[in-house]
Parts: C-alpha cells; structure tokens; sequence
C-alpha cells in the first residue's frame, strides 16, 4: 500500500542571535552533511543563506540577519534596521540565546524588538549544557513573559540536546509549496566550487607567470565532521611533470605555502575549521574537458 505523500514544505527561518549565541554551531548540526552553505562574502545583503536542511518533507532555509546588534553610531542604526526587515522577510523568527550569559544587553535589545514587531518568534535557549536549571528556569520565564514569544525550546546545539524537536517544529511550520532547491542542488556542490576557486586563486598569486593558466583545481571530496570542521580534498591538475615540480617547490615548500593560504581563507568564509589536503596530479587534456572550467563559471 502506498500512503499518500505528504505536501513539500519551503520556508526561510531566520536565526536572530547575537554573537557567539551558536548560530553556527546549530546551523552546522541542523544541515549535517547535506550543507550548501552559500554564504561567499555577501555580508551586505538584508539575510544571508547559512544552510539548507531537509527534515521530513521540508526544506528549511536558514538565514542570518548579519548586523542586527550594537548599533554604536547612527550609520548602524540604519544597517540595524535593515537587518530586521530581513528578518520579518523570513516565514519564522528563532532568537538564539547563549543561556549562559542570561538575559544580557544584546538578548534583551532582541528581546524587545521582537516584542514590537509584528509576529511572534520562536525563543531557543541554548547551550543548556553548561547551566543549571536554577538558573534556566528563570530566564525562560523572564523572557517568555516579554510577550515576543510563541514558544520556548531549550537546546545545546553542541551536544544536539533537543535541537532535533527544534528543526521539527521549524519544519511543521514551514509554508506548504515547492522546494527552492532541487535536492540534487542541495549537495554540497557551491562551497565545492567555491573552495576549489580560492585554491586557484592563491596558485595564481603564488605562482606568478611560471605555470600560466596552466592549472586547474577539483574539490574531491568534502567530510563534515561531528566537532563543526571540514575536510576538504582538492586536485590541482597540472599539464606537464615541469609544472609539477614547480607547483610542488622545494621539499613541497610551495604547496604547503598555498594550501596554507587557501584554508585560511576557507575557514574565515565558512566560520568553521578546516583542514585542506591538496594532491598535484598531472593530466595532460584538462582544458578540453568541460568540467574542468565549472570552477570558472559560477556566478557568485
Ligand atoms: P555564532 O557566533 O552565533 O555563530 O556562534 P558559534 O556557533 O560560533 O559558537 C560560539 C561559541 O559557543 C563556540 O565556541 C561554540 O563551540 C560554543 N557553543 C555553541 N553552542 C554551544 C552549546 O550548545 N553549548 C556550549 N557549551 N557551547 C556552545
Ligand atoms: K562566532
Ligand atoms: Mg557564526
């Protein structure tokens, strides 16, 4: 017997959070390793993507609102306020609370701007395991009282306590309707082309004139690890044994100096650790092979 699929489900949930709340750290654990974390540098924008997650039938869209605290001068008032537009863009709100530090001045400027703003959010509390009910309790109680509210979730995203209800509910809540990514979209595939573009950009720092446009660089493998780093496995095809040795260097000095480089600047944009293993190989025709220029292609 074939029951009845359910209806998709697509929605935007924003994480609203002040620095150091967590939200990378949920973000991480709710994505696993169906990420495609399609964050590169659009820091400016009202929201930005921090990961996609299926639960069930639904395909939740978690964005940031990057800029919604601290607004020191009246220029990141503006930006302020343009940040919760973002937010109120989203189908649900989750203020994220690092529970440890209570009801702080940022948690409670959030606080009260959902308060004021037109539907109710989703409060979680987070990294319940470092604190005490005595003092939890409390403060789910203060907070829930403000009235910005509909429900309260209590999680760690570190240890994954109670972060599975959480993406639930979220995906209950999401609106029925089609998915905005195929799922076979939904793999890993932009940060992929991404990384493999920063490790040609620094070959091509690093190399100056002597391999010109001679190289080209695959992303081979991508593992999410449990403690939020990644490893990444990258190719860099070469097309003679000469343009090996010089993209190797001396005792493997020059590759080492790049890869350096490249996770440095992977594990700024993705906000995660890296560890980047880079394989020289060569292969003669890669310039007539298609996917050799995908890495050039995408539109960021
Ligand atoms: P973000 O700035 O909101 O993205 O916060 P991060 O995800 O980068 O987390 C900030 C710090 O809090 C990191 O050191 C995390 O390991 C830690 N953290 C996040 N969630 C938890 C949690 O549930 N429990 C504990 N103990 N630490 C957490
Ligand atoms: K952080
Ligand atoms: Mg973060």
């Amino acid at each position: 017997a074939t029951a009845a699929a359910e209806p998709t489900r697509c929605g935007f949930t924003a994480i609203i959070g002040a620095p150091n709340a967590g939200k990378s750290t949920l973000v991480n654990r709710l994505v696993g390793s169906k990420v495609a974390i399609v964050s590169p540098k659009v820091q400016t924008t009202r929201a930005r993507v921090l990961g996609i997650a299926l639960d069930g039938p639904a395909q939740i869209i978690w964005v940031d609102t990057p800029g919604i605290f601290q607004p020191r001068r009246r220029l990141e008032r503006a930006m302020v306020a343009t940040a919760w537009k973002g937010a109120e863009d989203a189908d649900l709100q989750i203020h994220l609370v690092d529970a440890t530090r209570g009801l702080d001045p940022d948690a409670r400027r959030i606080m009260e701007g959902l308060a004021r703003s037109r539907r109710k959010a989703i409060l979680a509390l987070n990294k319940i395991d470092d604190i005490r009910l005595e003092r939890l309790l409390p403060l789910a109680a203060e907070m829930a009282e403000s009235g910005a509210y509909s429900e309260t979730f209590m999680i760690s995203a570190l240890t994954g306590d109670g972060v599975a209800d959480l993406a639930r509910r979220v995906a209950s809540l999401m609106p029925t309707g089609p998915w905005l990514y195929p799922e076979d979209q939904m793999a890993d595939m932009p940060m992929r082309l991404l990384a493999a573009e920063i490790t040609r950009e620094k070959l091509f720092l690093q190399l100056h004139d002597e391999v010109p446009y001679a190289v080209a660089v695959e992303t081979e493998t991508w593992e999410e690890h449990r403690d939020g780093s990644v490893r990444i496995g990258q190719v860099v095809y070469v097309m003679r044994a000469s343009q090996k040795a010089i993209v190797l260097g001396k005792g493997g000095a020059r590759i080492k100096a790049i890869s350096t480089a490249a996770r440095t600047e992977m594990a700024e944009m993705m906000g995660r650790r890296v560890h980047l293993l880079l394989f020289v190989k060569e292969r003669p025709n890669w310039q007539d092979e298609p996917e050799a220029y995908a890495v050039q292609g995408m539109d960021w």
